[in-house]
């Protein structure tokens, strides 16, 4: 069925001459990279469920920092991926090559599952790695869709790829390992190696949400403590093009009751200070401290206490103008419609007049340049 002439080049036989690759390598390598792709996957998709909330999901506004270390995962988890991922494909490189292509339609099966899980998995870690980057010309089509259902792709892949191949793993992982003879590299100097360029991956990225090793940081695009009033700003007031009006007012909006307040309205209600960070999903984090009204003050305004609440920008068009509050945020003290940002009047960029901030809530839910807060469901 499959003519020899076709055997050239890295079809033929003993084209790949590596003697580190060996099933126990592949099957240490693979070991590693289940668990990256697993906690990724379930940060990612919690990530996922926090900012598209079906009915049955619930997410508390404590601890504050639960977000930032799931969301801290995932990046992290994905990042380290990358070196993992480039030397388990390396490692089956020449099956890729193999002759014939397929003995049977199961192998031809089990052939077609395995590229559907190197294709996902790539892409997923490209988009990723694109979207850290906030470089979207490469990706012409809504890079949150996209990664969520190839994330599904990835890990339903995954699990049929581990089941295929327990048998050979458990075999490959029990044997005692055969010593890779010869001068050069061993086997255990190239998982080293790999080890070693993820862990500095890592130690190159996670600064942008862990301070202390922030210097360390010089991977990550963003730096937790750099841009206006000390913190980073992903859309600029500019970017956004905010006009507020000299006449603002922010719109408080219940089913029983109205109101239209100025800035100094606002500033002569109970101010209050919290430390809390701004989360990106993006993976970097920052802390600050921000000073404004409570969010529960607000709805006890309203006789809402228990309300879900919309809130809206004065950014015209954008995904991200508006963001729904549900009663464990909008109900803890520590959410604030803040004015203030480390002692400061907010800088534009920062969401100048008054942006939202909750704990515990990813950086996209944070909205910006606050123009109403509406109740939806009391
Ligand atoms: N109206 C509006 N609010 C917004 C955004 C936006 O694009 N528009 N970006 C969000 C994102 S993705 C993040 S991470 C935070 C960033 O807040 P910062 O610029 O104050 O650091 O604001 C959020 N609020
Ligand atoms: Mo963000």
């Amino acid at each position: 069925m499959w003519p020899p002439r076709l055997r050239v080049g890295p079809f033929r036989r003993g084209a790949f001459t590596s003697r580190l690759r060996s099933p126990r390598l592949t099957s240490q390598l693979g070991l590693l990279l289940a668990v990256a792709f697993g906690v990724c996957f379930l940060t990612g998709l919690l990530s996922h469920l926090i900012q598209h909330p079906p009915s049955w999901f619930w997410w508390p506004s404590r601890p504050v920092w639960l977000y930032r270390v799931t969301q801290g995962l995932h990046v992290a988890t994905g990042l380290a991926a990358v070196p993992l991922l480039a030397a388990k494909l390396w490692s089956v490189f020449p099956k890729l090559f193999a002759w014939p292509p397929f003995r049977d339609p199961v192998h031809a099966l089990e052939r077609l599952s395995v590229l559907v899980l190197a294709s996902s998995a790539l892409f997923q870690l490209v988009t990723g790695v694109l979207n850290i980057a906030r470089w979207y010309d490469p990706m012409p089509f809504g890079f949150i869709a996209a990664h969520y259902w190839t994330a599904w792709l990835a890990i339903g892949s995954l699990l049929v790829h581990i089941a295929v191949k327990l048998p050979i793993v458990r075999r490959a992982l029990g044997a005692t390992p055969r010593p890779t003879h010869g001068d050069g590299l061993s086997r255990r100097g190239l998982l080293a190696a790999v080890g070693a360029t993820a862990a500095a991956v890592t130690v190159a990225t996670v600064g942008q949400t862990v301070r202390p090793l922030r210097d360390l940081s010089v991977l990550a695009p963003r730096r937790p403590d750099t841009g206006p009033q000390g913190l980073p700003v992903n859309t600029s007031a500019a970017a956004a093009r905010i006009v507020v009006p000299v006449d603002f007012r922010f719109l408080l909006v219940g089913p029983r009751a109205r109101h239209a307040l100025s800035l100094a309205d606002l500033a002569a209600l109970p101010q209050h200070t919290v430390s809390l960070p701004i989360t990106c999903v993006e993976g970097w984090s920052a802390d600050a401290r921000w000073t404004g009204v409570r969010v529960a003050d607000l709805l006890a305004l309203l006789g809402e206490p228990g309300a879900t609440v919309l809130v809206e920008s004065l950014q015209a068009d954008s995904p991200y103008r508006s963001s729904t509050l549900a009663p464990p945020h909008a109900r803890d003290p520590l959410t604030l419609l803040a004015l203030r940002l480390n002692g400061e009047v907010l800088h534009p960029d920062h969401g100048y007049p008054c942006r939202l901030i909750a704990p515990n809530r990813p950086g996209v839910l944070q909205t910006k340049w606050v123009s109403s807060m509406t109740v939806v469901s009391p």
